[in-house]
């Protein structure tokens, strides 16, 4: 009890405080998720490592890294909540953009911030890292049969990229 043990009450009848010594760690699951940007949406699990009576709410964003725009839908204050006196993990969904260019894997982060909770709720592994792995095979290059007349100074050559 010590802190949380309180004055007694005149009547007799005793004041007492609990005071909580639990506390709960909101975190990712894993600090990277990677996959085939053929594969949508790319899901980021949650987790809380106790129930929080309360409940919690915490906010999350993405940051473009290689990937940009283009590659992913950013996230901008997003909402993960845990219900009252659950630790039931949820999951952050982006959608990923399957595009059809050829091109590195790229990146992207994920951030956890500003748990609301009554309580002490700590963020443990805040930032996650999603990499989108290229799926689109190297461009071709076909060039088109040349002819042309002897003494010609100059010629257009066709190359067709697919
Ligand atoms: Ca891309
Ligand atoms: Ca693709
Ligand atoms: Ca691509």
């Amino acid at each position: 009890m010590g802190a949380g043990y309180n004055n007694l009450g005149i009547a007799g009848v005793p004041n007492i405080g609990i005071t909580d010594n639990d506390t709960a760690t909101v975190q990712f699951a894993s600090a990277s998720v990677s996959q085939l940007e053929s594969v949508n949406p790319m899901a980021f699990s949650v987790t809380l490592s106790n129930p929080v009576a309360s409940g919690l709410t915490l906010t999350v964003a993405s940051t473009n890294g290689t990937a940009g725009a283009s590659d992913f839908t950013a996230i901008t204050g997003g909402m993960v909540t845990f219900a009252a006196n659950t630790t039931t993990s949820q999951t952050v969904n982006v959608t990923i953009n399957n595009d059809a260019l050829d091109e590195d894997d790229e990146a992207f982060t994920l951030a956890l911030s500003n748990p609301v909770a009554t309580g002490t709720v700590t963020l443990g592994t805040a930032i996650a890292t999603g990499t989108i792995q290229d799926d689109d095979a190297l461009p071709v290059l076909n060039v088109a049969n040349v002819s042309q007349p002897e003494g010609n100074a100059s010629n257009v050559l066709n190359v067709i990229v697919n």
